[in-house]
């Protein structure tokens, strides 16, 4: 059996603080206009797309407003939403969300090819700190800016079931296996990703393996594809990571951006793939053991780590 779908990743070099949303929201419409016009059914906007990486800076909350939407889509967005809809093409766009009860979530919002919204993901794992740090290059202040989110739903769309994770997500595998177990078939992740790690500087020159290492594990554990998509560059003088990918559930790498900035990536794939991993060494009923797993599911860490002498680095 085979059941494909054409998939893509649009990659974005840097927003600098200074761009407007119009002028941002027309790079999304040429990136999409390139995707389709390679025959792609769904296209993966990064993280924060709409805007610069704004925690990158400590400011009152209130002052950070500008850079959060507080409907979707907008008389900035609509353009995209209307091109989108032309094409026949579905997306998932990431940008900060304050809601009308002034909650602030980072979310990932995912529209089928009508033009109708699938779902909107709020990330789970939010990194980095919440008050100015001197002792940074560079401030990650994501815990000062968003709520978490708390599940990791799947969706019915594009014939298959897809689900959707931000950037630090992709680093747990809980984040797969929750929707691993919810028979996720493809995962979408957009990521902002500094390849400066301040609280531990031996990992900078490893961001970009760390990257893959992670996200094609979580394909090949959960017999899911994955799309992994940056946004990279030099993006107000701070140096991220792009190497957008798109992954089988056989954890290969089946294509891959090669430049740092605005650049798309289209696969065809089958669906029909996932079958494989999940009925054979991944097949949950069959071979999992939660009963040994219950630690994973009861929160806190066991006595034992917390005996562990720890380098006291900040997250
Ligand atoms: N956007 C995001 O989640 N970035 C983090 C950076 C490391 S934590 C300071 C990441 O996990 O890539």
């Amino acid at each position: 059996m085979t059941r494909y779908l054409t998939v893509a990743a649009a990659q974005m070099g840097p927003v600098q603080r200074a761009d407007t949303r119009d002028e941002v929201v027309e790079r999304l419409v040429l990136l999409l206009r390139d995707a389709a016009a390679q025959n792609a059914q769904f296209v993966a906007f990064p993280e924060l797309a709409l805007t610069t990486f704004f925690p990158r800076w400590v400011m009152p909350i209130e002052e950070a407003d500008e850079f959060y939407e507080t409907e979707m889509p907008n008389a900035h967005t609509q353009p995209l939403w209307d091109e989108a809809r032309r094409l026949g093409v579905g997306f998932a766009l990431g940008y900060a969300l304050k809601t009308s009860d002034n909650h602030r979530y980072n979310v990932y919002h995912m529209v089928d090819r009508a033009g109708q919204t699938v779902g909107v993901y709020r990330k789970v794992h939010i990194p980095g700190h919440h008050d100015y740090e001197p002792w940074r290059l560079f401030q990650h202040a994501e815990r000062r800016y968003f709520e978490p989110g708390h599940e990791f739903p799947v969706w019915n769309a594009f014939g298959a079931v897809v689900g959707m994770a931000i950037c630090n997500d992709r680093r747990w595998s809980e984040t797969y296996r929750v929707m691993g177990l919810s028979g996720v078939e493809l995962v979408v992740i957009g990521y902002n990703t500094p390849l400066h790690y301040a609280p531990d500087p031996t990992q900078t020159p490893l961001q970009a393996f760390h990257n893959h290492l992670v996200m094609q594990a979580g394909a090949y554990q959960n017999g899911t594809y994955v799309i992994g998509v940056a946004k990279g560059g030099v993006e107000e003088g701070v140096e991220s990571l792009a190497q957008s990918a798109i992954i089988a559930p056989s954890g290969q790498i089946v294509r891959q951006a090669v430049t740092t900035g605005d650049e798309v990536i289209v696969a065809r794939i089958d669906l029909d793939q996932t079958k494989f991993y999940k009925g054979t060494l991944f097949d949950f009923e069959r071979y999992r053991v939660p009963a040994a797993y219950r630690r994973i599911a009861e929160g806190g860490v066991a006595a034992e780590y917390e005996r562990l002498q720890l380098p006291d680095l900040a997250d």
